[in-house]
């Protein structure tokens, strides 16, 4: 079987001047691109909501970005506009080295539902394509680096260990929004279900 790097979101709205920053989002490119050559393949995911996504604060009357709304699969953190299809903010960091990527996979697209997972949209339910991907190219063994270690990496992380991968975090090359406690959280909920965090 062989292993892949899955390198989350590290678009240019997560990156510092963006519209949904990371701290130290774009200190992470260089060991990146210097990993991917440990690995038999690379995935890119990249973050694609259509203007008005249902996950932005701007569509709900009188909501605040970083609060919270009630959604028909549960409860949705309310963000900035951010990664709207074909914007430089959902580009890729241009330092990034997209050549060496076997796959690009997008989410978020759904107007409806939020995507913080490479493998399942926020119901937990719709798939993104990405485990059909890597099954169908006999990959069992994952490392996952990229934005933000407590929403996308995190939901990301926790799915591929459900789903029966060995999955490894690198939060050396991951960084984290940390709202209200949310890194802690994350690490803990990630360790939980099995996840190496490295
Ligand atoms: C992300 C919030 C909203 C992420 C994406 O990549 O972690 N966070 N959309
Ligand atoms: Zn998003």
């Amino acid at each position: 079987m062989s292993n892949a790097l899955i390198v989350i979101d590290v678009q240019n709205d997560f990156c510092p001047g963006g519209a949904l920053a990371v701290a130290g989002g774009d200190e992470i490119v260089p060991g990146i691109n210097a990993l991917m050559a440990d690995f038999d393949a690379v995935v890119l995911t990249q973050d694609w909501h259509p203007a008005g996504h249902s996950s932005f604060a701007s569509s709900h009357d009188g909501l605040d970005p970083f609060g919270t709304v009630e959604m028909p699969y549960g409860t949705q953190v309310l963000w900035p506009d951010h990664c709207i299809q074909g914007s430089d903010g959902a580009a890729f960091h241009g330092d990034l080295n997209t050549d060496r990527a076997d796959m690009i996979v997008r989410k978020g697209y759904n107007p409806a539902i939020d995507s913080y997972s490479a493998f399942f949209e926020n119901d937990h339910e719709t798939p993104t394509g990405l485990h059909g991907y890597l099954q169908t190219r006999g990959i069992d063994t994952l490392t996952m680096v990229g934005l933000a270690t407590d929403f996308c990496v995190n939901f990301s992380a926790v799915d591929a260990a459900k789903l029966g991968y060995a999955v490894t975090v690198r939060t050396d090359l991951c960084r984290a929004i940390d709202l209200d406690g949310s890194l802690a959280a994350a690490i803990d909920g990630m360790a939980a279900a099995g996840v190496t965090v490295a």
